[in-house]
C-alpha cells in the first residue's frame, strides 16, 4: 500500500478528481482519502508509485510521497493493532 500527502486537496471535489486520475493508471486500484489529514492511500498492484503520483499531479496536485506501507503479516486483521502506528 501507498500513502500520499497531497496538501492542496481540500473537498470532495478534490477527492473524486484523484480518485479518478488514480483509477485511469490503475482500474483496479483501493483508494482511501482521509480529507482530513489529506491523505490519499492507495492499494495497487499494478502500478508504480511514481506512476500515481504523476496522475495526482496531472490532476493538478502536488502529492508526496508519504510512506510506503508493507503489511507485516499478523499485524492486520487481528484486532491487535488497527494501523500499526498505535501498539
Ligand atoms: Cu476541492
Amino acid at each position: 500500500m501507498l500513502e500520499f500527502e497531497v496538501p492542496d486537496m481540500s473537498c470532495r471535489s478534490c477527492v473524486s478528481k484523484i480518485s479518478k486520475a488514480i483509477r485511469e493508471v490503475d482500474p483496479q486500484a483501493q483508494v482511501d482519502v482521509d480529507l482530513a489529514s489529506k491523505r490519499v492511500r492507495v492499494d495497487s498492484t499494478g502500478s508504480a508509485p511514481e506512476e500515481l503520483s504523476a496522475a495526482i499531479a496531472q490532476a493538478g496536485y502536488t502529492p508526496s510521497v508519504q510512506t510506503q506501507v508493507t503489511l507485516r503479516a499478523g499485524a492486520e486483521g487481528n484486532g491487535i493493532s488497527c494501523c500499526g502506528g498505535c501498539r
